[in-house]
């Protein structure tokens, strides 16, 4: 496979692109999105879920307007606008984001991605669960995508493979100690660590699995939750088409320079920004 030069999406399509015209409106929260970009994906399907009222805005992260850099310090995307506020206030940083909308829905549309039960002890594990995805998934699945040559691409997979089966380990042992969180048992509902991981399995079903032939781990209950999450509706909705993401990605795929600060934090060995 060579680069073949293909530059990222600037819009979406297919039932993302529905959504979006559903959410051309001004709303009191204005989400500052990308259309391939992970941690908007996170905040936008957490947004649908909650069935917090927003409206939806394109931006180009890589050509940091000075719009986008006043609603997000680094101009990176997800960023929301706050406009009740008398002179607007904004919020950058999808984790931070996805707090705040737990918040606001908490007294608005009195829906949580947490576990019904409100247990403090479940809530912790589901913390657990998004801080695994946070500081060992998705690094990995940067380092896996922008691996060049063939050792470090099956070294890639493997660390990618592993992170996964650590993720469906903490499943499990929510399963046994709190009856499960999340999509993970058969009737359960979209849940925070959801929202988080399901954004890079995603591209990991499309972009990895063209770019690198990754073939995402088996089992009866993975691939049951798996369908659940690619199919819940709120997830759905923002999913463009496939062509969106193995486009988007190909720079990634091929290292090119300069990618985005997420590619050159990988390739200079720090933490993601
Ligand atoms: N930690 C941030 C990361 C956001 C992020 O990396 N966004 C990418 C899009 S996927 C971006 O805006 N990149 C622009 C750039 O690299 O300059 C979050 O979770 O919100």
């Amino acid at each position: 496979m060579t680069d073949s030069g293909k530059v990222y999406h600037r819009s979406c399509t297919g039932l993302a692109l529905q959504t979006v015209e559903q959410h051309a409106q001004d709303q009191d929260i204005t989400l500052f999105a990308t259309c391939f970009s992970p941690p908007v994906q996170r905040v936008w399907s957490a947004l649908e879920y909650l069935e917090i009222p927003y409206k939806y805005y394109e931006v180009d992260p890589h050509q940091k307007s000075q719009e986008l850099l006043s609603v997000s310090p680094k101009g990176l995307v997800p960023a929301l606008m706050l406009n009740t506020f008398d002179s607007p206030r904004a919020l950058n940083e999808s984790t931070v984001i996805l707090d705040f909308l737990e918040d606001i829905a908490a007294k608005s549309t009195h829906r949580s991605l947490f576990p019904p039960s409100k247990d403090p002890y479940a809530k912790a594990l589901v913390r657990l669960q998004s801080d695994h995805i946070n500081r060992t998934l998705m690094p990995a699945f940067y380092r896996y995508l922008q691996a060049q040559g063939p050792e470090a691409q099956i070294s890639g997979g493997k660390e990618f493979h592993a992170a996964i089966q650590s993720l469906v380990k903490l499943f499990e042992r929510a399963e046994r100690e709190v009856g499960g969180t999340g999509l993970w048992v058969e009737g359960g509902d979209l849940g925070w660590a959801d929202v988080m991981v399901a954004p890079w399995l995603f591209r990991a079903s499309n972009v990895l699995k063209h770019y690198r032939g990754f073939e995402m781990p088996r089992g009866t209950k993975f691939e049951a939750w798996l369908g659940r999450l690619f199919e819940h509706p709120a997830f759905k909705k923002t999913c463009s088409d496939e062509e969106v993401y193995l486009d988007s990605y190909e720079r990634y795929a091929f290292n090119r320079p300069n990618t985005s600060q997420v590619a050159n934090a990988i390739n200079n060995g720090r933490g993601l920004p």
